[in-house]
């Protein structure tokens, strides 16, 4: 459905352009010099327009993430405002199997910590507290991003669009219950082929990914969407993502979730 606004452009037009530029694996400008006025309500619109297009082409929804929960990737983003977007079957990589570049324009891989709903979760009015008590299993994961846009360069609207740059994700294979670990502590050090080259715990993550899982509730419970039992939630990068290269290796090494790793391929 397009929605109508009162400029020279339509949502779908926005949602053909993000959709090519992935397809045809092409960076491209901003959408919000494209059609001024995009604000980040009519993004959430197209987003979501996004989605449908996906799923309607027989991808299944799997979950959610949220973008820029850390101040890692706030900084790096230059935008102070965590966001939501959607999982589908499609972006799952299997453990061992690598992140095709050729399906790729500029991939990042960065540490999440990631939560499986074992119910639903309704907000508005969601806490921390009980967000944590509808998460069935806890793992460590990796995704990897993949803007549509030149140089990772957006404002809100563009990267709310853009599905936050969702590309790929992974999860490790150790799934441990919320309450068995700490999750403010837990630490997950990155390696690329090897060599140490960033850190962080659970804490970067809203103070608690659990604050981050509500964050999504209540967004999602505002626009009338609800996370359902079963889905995946990729709770945010903890650090600033990393290039992922051809032959090269991203790993990720949690204090208790295991150690996840993902190859350019
Ligand atoms: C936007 C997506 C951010 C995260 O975990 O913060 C994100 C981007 O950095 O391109 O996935
Ligand atoms: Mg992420």
């Amino acid at each position: 459905m397009s929605a109508p606004n009162q400029h020279e452009w339509t949502l779908d037009q926005v949602v053909d352009e993000l959709l090519t530029a992935e397809t045809e694996r092409r960076d491209r400008g901003r959408v919000v010099d494209q059609f001024p006025g995009l604000d980040l309500e009519m993004a959430y619109q197209a987003q979501s327009m996004l989605i449908e297009r996906k799923v309607a082409a027989g991808e299944k929804i799997i979950g959610v993430k949220l973008g820029l929960t850390s101040a890692a990737k706030q900084q790096r983003m230059g935008i102070d405002a965590p966001l939501t977007a959607w999982l589908t079957d499609a972006m799952v990589l299997e453990p061992g199997a690598p992140a095709v570049l050729d399906e790729l324009i500029h991939p990042r891989v960065e540490p999440e910590i990631v939560f499986v709903l074992g119910e639903e979760l309704r907000g508005p009015d969601v806490t921390a507290e009980r967000a944590l008590a509808a998460v069935s299993e806890v793992y460590g994961g990796y995704e990897v991003i993949d803007s549509r846009f030149t140089d990772f360069k957006f404002t809100l609207p563009d990267v709310v669009a853009d599905n936050a740059s969702a590309a790929r994700f992974g999860l490790g294979s150790i799934a441990l219950d919320p309450n068995s670990l700490d999750l403010v502590a837990e630490e997950a050090i990155v390696e690329v082929d090897g060599s140490v080259v960033d850190r962080a715990t659970g804490a970067a993550v809203q103070g608690h990914p659990a604050q981050a899982l509500a964050l999504a509730a209540n967004d999602l419970g505002r626009r009338g969407q609800v996370l359902e039992a079963g889905w995946i939630v990729l709770t945010g990068g903890m650090t600033d993502a990393v290039f992922l290269n051809r032959g090269s290796t991203v790993a990720v090494r949690f204090a208790n979730l295991g150690t996840v790793s993902v190859s350019g391929g």
